[in-house]
């Protein structure tokens, strides 16, 4: 029997699955889910004890955190959410603390967002060509803030199979009247030399600057490299990781090969690889723009030090 059996907290593991099925998806959206779902968990719980509330909590939060290995902001947002719940003298204090921790996280985690657009849409020119890649909420703020303003730009945006996240993207950047083009992955190199920037999102950054976000970025950042293209990437400090601090490398999930192929299509003997992330290096990163403000892939770790480092999010 699974910890999902026994658990005494439903609304937790249907939250947990929606983000394995990627029901709910994106890195800060899932942040957001397992932040919010912690807060219903502490405001609704009906046990008696503090240390009951604190053994479920802990079970709850270990669900959450089981459900997708690789985005940093999962795990920030459910351990922002718990802070201090141990130290807390009463049962109703521990539950407050928990309910207004997962409020304030997903509060300071939107305006986040809200402020890389304002930051981000300051580099991008009038006349503008943007490639962008996947579904990133933070890149997309971007881009239609720049738009916003006035600016006229025209956007590439990749399918980025096996998913097809990027149909989100070119959706919801039609919807917000943006001249949009919608490209296969394989066709990126091949429309790099009408681009003059790459806005892309993060899952994780890690102390060293590398970025790991959706696959097919890093082969991207190449071909921008290549080709002298700006790449920016929009991401809320809550993706840095402050493992990577502590010499752990980042868990790359893989997912199940019926995202790739349909049953019978291929012999039986054919293995799939579905790598979900991939490791774009710090070299290929022009500037990560945070609701900190513009920083170099090389700041990344004197703010994981200074902004992160007082004990929240401290690995256990
Ligand atoms: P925002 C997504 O992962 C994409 O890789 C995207 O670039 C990243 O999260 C960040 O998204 P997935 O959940 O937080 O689709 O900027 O696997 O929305």
């Amino acid at each position: 029997m699974n910890l999902l059996d026994t658990l005494h907290v439903t609304p937790v593991a249907e939250t947990a699955e929606k983000i394995r099925t990627m029901e709910i998806r994106g890195a800060g959206r899932i942040a957001r889910a397992g932040a919010q779902a912690l807060g219903d968990f502490a405001a609704s719980y009906d046990g008696e004890t503090l240390d009951g509330f604190l053994s479920d909590l802990s079970d709850a939060k270990r669900v959450l955190l089981d459900s997708r290995p690789t985005a940093v902001s999962l795990w920030n947002g459910v351990h922002a959410t718990v802070r201090g719940a141990q130290g807390a003298s009463t049962l109703e204090d521990a539950k407050d603390l928990v309910a207004r921790n997962a409020a304030e996280f997903c509060r300071r985690s939107e305006m986040a967002v809200e402020e890389i657009a304002r930051i981000g849409a300051r580099r991008i020119q009038d006349g503008d060509t943007i490639l962008t890649h996947c579904n990133s909420s933070a890149a997309l703020g971007t881009i239609i803030e720049a738009h916003r303003q006035g600016k006229r730009i025209k956007v590439y945006a990749t399918e980025s199979r096996p998913w097809r996240q990027g149909i989100l993207t070119v959706n919801a950047l039609a919807d917000a009247g943006v001249d949009v083009t919608l490209i296969i992955d394989s066709a990126v190199r091949a429309v790099m030399k009408k681009v003059d920037k790459v806005f892309v999102g993060a899952d994780t950054i890690t102390s060293q600057g590398a970025l790991i976000n959706k696959v097919g970025t890093s082969q991207l950042a190449l071909a921008a490299h290549e080709a002298r293209v700006q790449l920016y990437v929009c991401a809320e400090t809550y993706k840095f990781s402050p493992m990577t601090l502590f010499g752990d490398t980042v868990t790359i999930e893989e997912r199940d090969v019926s995202e790739v192929v349909r049953p019978g299509e291929v012999r039986d003997s054919v293995k799939i690889f579905n790598p979900v992330f991939d490791s774009t290096p710090a070299a290929y990163i022009d500037a990560i723009i945070t609701e900190l403000g513009m920083m170099s892939p090389g700041s990344v770790y004197g703010v994981l030090v200074d902004q992160l480092g007082d004990g929240i999010f401290r690995k256990e």
